[in-house]
């Protein structure tokens, strides 16, 4: 294991090949980055430039090694470069990258997700959650022929112009309350409720009856951070929803086949209508599908009139990539989701001795093996309004010590931290040992 560097965690580092790369990358990407969340604004400095992944770790361009716990947004559930995952990419990519034109892997692939979430009973391949949750909408509208939806403040389902209405993740990050290239006509299709409060989903279908398609949610947040549903939250949208003939959409893009084979639907017992799912069921390449009933994906062309299409849809290389891992998970299920477990366990008790010990007001909230770190005086996160009194400023040094000592947490208070099977024991022990350390800095400087 890599020794701890003594110096203190608040020493500038000394210039890195990230920052001429990142130098480089602004004078034509914009802001340097592809997407917003990766630019460090809100935690400060240089983005750290990667070269490669193996297992848990990623190494910059220095060969630096850092301990990963963004693991692709959650997508890397098997770690960097799973062997099963990569044979199979070999295998395919010889054979051609696009054809445009179906495949066997595609059914495949829909088969085994379909066995593993059986209300499924039709899937769409699309290429990325946005696409995936856009999709869902317009299917959910022509399918009632209602025009409004109902979103949760604080969720995050992708840039299409219906979600970027109070979201979470690079958007609350970076501070933007509202997108300029959204219309007021595409906002005002859509309802704001609270996370965790009925009431507040009740109020919008009695202000606006007959014209509420679908209720939809990610029913374990992972874009304000890990917010988890309180008993009954998600049985009472289910009754709501059908006392109203308006769908329920899962948006499970991040959290399908994370927090169990399946994902929330599975492990709580609920059955939404229709569900996104994407991340891990591309394995690290761009998939993701939506899914329902057939009675009401039929409705998608070419059996019905809501167009919906893509060259790159169903891609080979990303089918492959997906059933390689979708493989791995279910062959060995029980050992798989049960280390995720273990380790998640034991980061989010050890990290909650830290905080008591070193008396830092903090809140961890996790299911499985995704979880993120509240630096805040609450003692539970129930809803946005709870997590906008995280202290982003704590959490930006907290992040800067970590990163110093090898440990890529995510770059925002507001994401979910994810844990691989390629963590080990020792990985989770380091971990500790680096907060404690991270955390008693941070103190004594306060
Ligand atoms: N929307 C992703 C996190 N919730 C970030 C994607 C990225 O920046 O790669």
């Amino acid at each position: 294991m890599e020794t701890i560097n003594q110096e203190s965690l608040f020493t500038p580092m000394t210039a890195t090949s990230s920052e001429n790369a990142f130098k480089a990358a602004k004078d034509v990407l914009v802001g340097g980055v592809n997407s917003p969340v990766r630019s460090f604004n809100s935690v400060g400095g240089t983005p750290v430039f990667f070269e490669r992944g193996s297992g848990a770790f990623l190494y910059d361009l220095d060969e630096k090694p850092y301990l990963d716990y963004v693991l692709s947004w959650g997508a890397l559930i098997l770690g960097h470069a799973p062997k099963c995952v990569t044979a199979a990419l070999h295998e395919t990519l010889v054979k051609g990258t696009s054809f445009g034109a179906p495949t066997v892997l595609e059914t495949k692939l829909a088969n085994l997700v379909t066995e593993c979430v059986p209300f499924l009973e039709k899937v769409r391949m699309v290429n990325s959650g946005t696409e995936a949750v856009m999709s869902l909408i317009r299917l959910a509208r022509g399918y009632t022929k209602r025009s409004k939806i109902i979103k949760f403040r604080g969720c995050y389902h992708g840039h299409g112009d219906s979600f970027l209405v109070e979201a979470g993740s690079g958007v609350l990050t970076l501070g933007i309350a509202a997108s300029p290239g959204v219309t007021a006509g595409a906002a005002k299709d859509t309802l704001i409720a609270e996370f965790n409060d009925i009431s507040s989903v009740k109020e919008h279908f009695t202000r606006h009856p007959g014209e509420i398609a679908a209720v939809l949610l990610e029913p374990v947040t992972g874009n304000m951070g890990v917010v988890l549903p309180e008993t009954q939250f998600l049985t009472a949208l289910r009754t709501l929803t059908e006392e109203k003939d308006a769908l329920l959409i899962f948006d499970e893009v991040m959290t399908g086949f994370r927090v169990g084979l399946g994902g929330v639907s599975m492990r709580l017992g609920v059955t939404p209508d229709l569900l996104a799912l994407g991340k891990i069921i591309g394995g690290g390449l761009p998939a993701a599908l939506y899914g329902g009933r057939a009675e009401i994906m039929d409705h998608v062309a070419p059996l019905g009139p809501v167009y919906q299409a893509g060259t790159l849809s169903g891609n080979p290389l990303a089918m492959a990539s997906g059933l390689a891992t979708l493989t791995e998970l279910r062959t060995h299920e029980q050992n798989h989701y049960g280390i995720l477990e273990k380790h998640g366990h034991r980061l989010e008790t050890g990290l909650n001795a830290i905080a008591t010990e070193l008396k830092v007001p903090m809140v961890v909230t996790r299911m499985g093996s995704m979880m993120t770190v509240f630096f805040t005086t609450l003692s539970k996160m129930r809803n946005f309004n709870d997590v906008t009194s995280l202290d982003a400023n704590r959490y930006g040094q907290f992040f800067h010590a970590m990163l110093k000592q090898g440990i890529y947490l995510p770059p925002s208070p507001y994401e979910a931290w994810f844990l691989s099977i390629a963590h080990k024991d020792a990985d989770i022990s380091k971990t500790l040992t680096c907060a404690q350390r991270a955390l008693s800095e941070i103190i004594s400087r306060s």
